[in-house]
């Protein structure tokens, strides 16, 4: 008789979310929160993708290690991600740097953001450890990575997609044989090399890895005792693996989760103003490339209990309206109007104002008479009557945060600045 398989892989796994970066590019976006923290879809932030990506797939043992500016990050945790119960062998832990190994150590890179916790994840003692970055925007079903990674035996699995190859400088790189086994790692390349056959792409490490998580205990520890280490995984431990033992390229297309209106794998570093802006205002389209609607693959968050949002006419008969434009629950459109935008929660609108390619973050108040285009504006900003933005590039560069491509970003303090 076969024997029936009646546990996922992913239920021996624990996955671990590395979300102390900071996300430097992102700017004033980050001056206080982390970027796994920065909200994204109108109702998610970062993270919320990463630790669904993780309970969609079965696992159910998380620990997410933070760092900087971590407050908004946590809370956001404890709202949203307690759900898991002791008792059903979950966890979810919450893992800021707290000097537990030295009392003059926070986590040095990121291998030693899970270093520091090793007596904690042995205690659940998982079979596998799934090690992911909390501050990119995908869909991923990590149980068939899992299953790769136990079929070819491997040391450590490597989640990889292609990239354009100049864009592969900002990445780590592998070159592959047929059999996807990985013979050579370079990290953030000037120069990366091309897919041998496909010259102009590279294969670049999404920073997802997958071990067995004896293995990995003891590389860690062989890298904590390694004066010369700077304690990371892509510039440590991964070119010491590559190098010693097997190393295998796991591609992202096989285990992406696509529902039928996605035509392609669907990643997003959304780093930089310009891609943060462009990836939200793209859910504005008819057809977007990602799907937030779909239910079995649900992007799960912590979400205020709100009220309906609410379109009203003013005074005068103006009416509020929204086109092309996703809105939040407890938002207020009177007498504005909004096109291919996107409204967090509780966004107030003011008669006679307009936006366009606007991202708003939630309890943004936009005064009367208000025209911007193509903005992101911060949470809580309380927008003066009559600003206008997006008209002139040079008045806007000097008072706002203007991208490369023309977007702004609006914060308090910078209107504070403008008296
Ligand atoms: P980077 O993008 O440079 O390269 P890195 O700065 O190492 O990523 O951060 C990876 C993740 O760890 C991020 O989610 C970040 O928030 C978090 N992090 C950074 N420092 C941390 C710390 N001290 N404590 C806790 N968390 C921390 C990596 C790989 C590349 C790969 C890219 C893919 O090194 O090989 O190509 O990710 O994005
Ligand atoms: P969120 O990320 O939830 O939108 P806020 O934008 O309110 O949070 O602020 C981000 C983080 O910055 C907060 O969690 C808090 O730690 C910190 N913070 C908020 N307001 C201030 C302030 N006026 N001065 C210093 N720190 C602040």
């Amino acid at each position: 008789m076969t024997e029936k398989k009646t546990k996922s892989l992913s239920r021996d796994a624990m996955a671990y979310v590395l979300a102390g970066g900071r996300g430097s590019r992102l700017k004033e976006l980050t001056d206080r929160r982390a970027k796994p923290a920065v909200y994204f879809g109108g109702k998610a932030r970062i993270i919320d993708f990463a630790l669904s990506n993780a309970l969609n797939s079965g696992i159910r043992r998380i620990g997410v290690a933070t760092q900087y500016k971590a407050h908004s990050l946590i809370r956001h945790m404890q709202l949203g991600w307690n759900f898991f119960r002791p008792e059903r062998n979950e966890s979810f832990d919450i893992l800021p740097a707290s000097q537990r190994v030295s009392e003059t150590q926070w986590y040095e890179g990121t291998a030693d953001a899970v270093f520091q916790n090793a007596d904690i994840i042995e205690s659940y003692a998982p079979e596998y450890m799934v090690i992911l970055a909390g501050d990119h925007i995908y869909k991923m079903d990590y149980e068939l990575m899992l299953q790769q990674h136990v079929d070819t035996g491997a040391d450590v699995t490597i989640g990889c997609l292609e990239v354009p190859r100049m864009e592969a400088v900002g990445f780590g790189v592998m070159h592959v044989d047929a059999t996807d086994r990985i013979i050579d790692f370079v990290e953030k390349p000037a120069d990366p090399p091309g897919i041998p056959g496909d010259e102009e792409r590279a294969l670049a490490s999404m920073g997802i890895y997958v071990f067995n998580t004896k293995f990995l205990m003891e590389l860690l520890r062989r890298d904590a005792a390694d004066p010369d280490s700077s304690r990371d995984f892509g510039k440590d431990i991964i070119p010491y693996v590559v190098k010693s033992g097997k190393a295998v390229a796991h591609r992202f297309a096989q285990s992406c989760v696509r529902s039928d209106f996605e035509r392609t794998p669907y990643w997003r570093d959304v780093g930089t103003i310009d891609a943060y802006w462009q990836a939200n205002i793209d859910l504005t389209d008819i057809v977007p490339e990602l799907d937030l609607y779909d239910k079995t693959w649900p992007i799960w968050t912590y979400s205020e209990n709100t009220p309906p949002a609410k379109f009203v006419h003013d005074d005068e008969g103006r009416r509020g309206s929204a086109i092309s434009s996703l809105v939040s629950g407890d938002c207020i459109i009177s007498g504005s109007s909004l096109y291919k935008s996107l409204l967090f929660t509780g966004v107030r609108a003011n008669s006679y104002s307009r936006l366009e390619g606007a991202v708003v973050l939630p309890k943004v108040q936009i005064g009367r008479h208000a025209r911007l285009t193509n903005v992101v504006i911060d949470h809580g900003v309380v927008i003066p009557e009559g600003l206008i933005v997006g008209e002139d590039p040079e008045m806007d560069a000097k008072r706002f945060r203007r991208s490369e491509n023309g977007i702004c970003l609006i914060t308090q303090a910078m209107l504070d600045k403008l008296g």
